[in-house]
């Protein structure tokens, strides 16, 4: 049996083939694995657990489904959904994590979060985060109707969406420095990602020892599952058309 792990779909109504590829991958390949792991940005932006559009009921009820059917799933929170709650978890029966968790994976300890916390040179979005993360904030803003709320998060979205576009990027990628103090403090060789885009499993070497750095990939043109056994760590792509 095999543990899967996914991050970055940013799912959306707007984009229905990614939403099929989601659901295709929930009802044909998820019901087989001991876990799904989910390390954040599933949604494109999530704006409260008591969103009534049928689309986020269709992503809650395929939830319900695999946790239903006996799979343990497993959500990281990302910088598009930090609002994800606990009425989502009560619904789906999918697990919260923290922004850090270690987790044991068939004898090997790993790391898991989202990725944006690596990213310590991007001081305007760490800025943001402790803003958007305060929790008598969050606690003012979902206690707003959900129509205003949506009309907050469509003008914030509409004021910054330039901002990326004059950072570098290596000012929006993780600092090997920050990778390897979050190792440290959890004591573990291994650590899982997402965020960045940009997939790829990282070898190096840390205090003498092989560490790895696995980054998992977005989903648009191409979907990305990493999957690890007893045997082997792969993750492989496939086209989304
Ligand atoms: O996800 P990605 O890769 O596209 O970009 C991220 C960072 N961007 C974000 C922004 C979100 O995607 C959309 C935000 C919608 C706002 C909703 C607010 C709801 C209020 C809730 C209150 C509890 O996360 C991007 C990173 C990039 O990753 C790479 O790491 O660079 O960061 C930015 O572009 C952010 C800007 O740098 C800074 C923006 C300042 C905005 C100030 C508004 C303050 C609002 C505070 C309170 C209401
Ligand atoms: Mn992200």
């Amino acid at each position: 049996m095999t543990t899967l792990f996914i991050s970055d779909l940013h799912l959306s109504p707007n984009v229905p083939k990614l939403n099929q590829a989601f659901f295709h991958f929930m009802r044909k390949e998820a019901p087989k694995a001991d876990a799904l792991y989910v390390l954040g940005d599933l949604f494109d932006f999530w704006t409260g657990d008591d969103d009534p559009s049928p689309f986020a009921r269709s992503i809650i009820e395929a939830f319900k489904q695999l946790t239903d059917s006996g799979v343990p799933c497993y959500f990281t929170r990302g910088n598009r959904d930090f609002l994800v709650g606990k009425g989502f978890a009560k619904e789906t029966g999918v697990t919260l994590l923290g922004d850090e968790t270690v987790v044991e994976l068939y004898g090997q300890k790993a790391v898991l979060l989202h990725g944006d916390t690596l990213c310590t040179l991007d001081e305007a979005y760490l800025n943001y985060r402790k803003k958007v993360h305060l929790p008598w904030l969050q606690w003012l803003f979902n206690h707003l109707p959900f129509s205003v709320r949506e009309k907050i998060v469509a003008k914030i979205k509409g004021e910054i969406k330039d901002d990326k576009k004059s950072k570098s990027l290596d000012i929006m990628d993780v600092t090997q420095a920050e990778v390897e103090n979050v190792m440290h403090h959890h004591r573990v060789s291994l650590m899982i990602h997402g965020h960045t885009h940009r997939p790829n499993i990282h070898h190096f070497n840390m205090d003498g020892h092989e560490a790895r750095r696995i980054v998992l990939g977005d989903w648009g043109y191409y979907g990305y599952v990493l999957r690890i056994n007893e045997k082997s760590l792969s993750q492989d792509s496939f086209p989304i058309d």
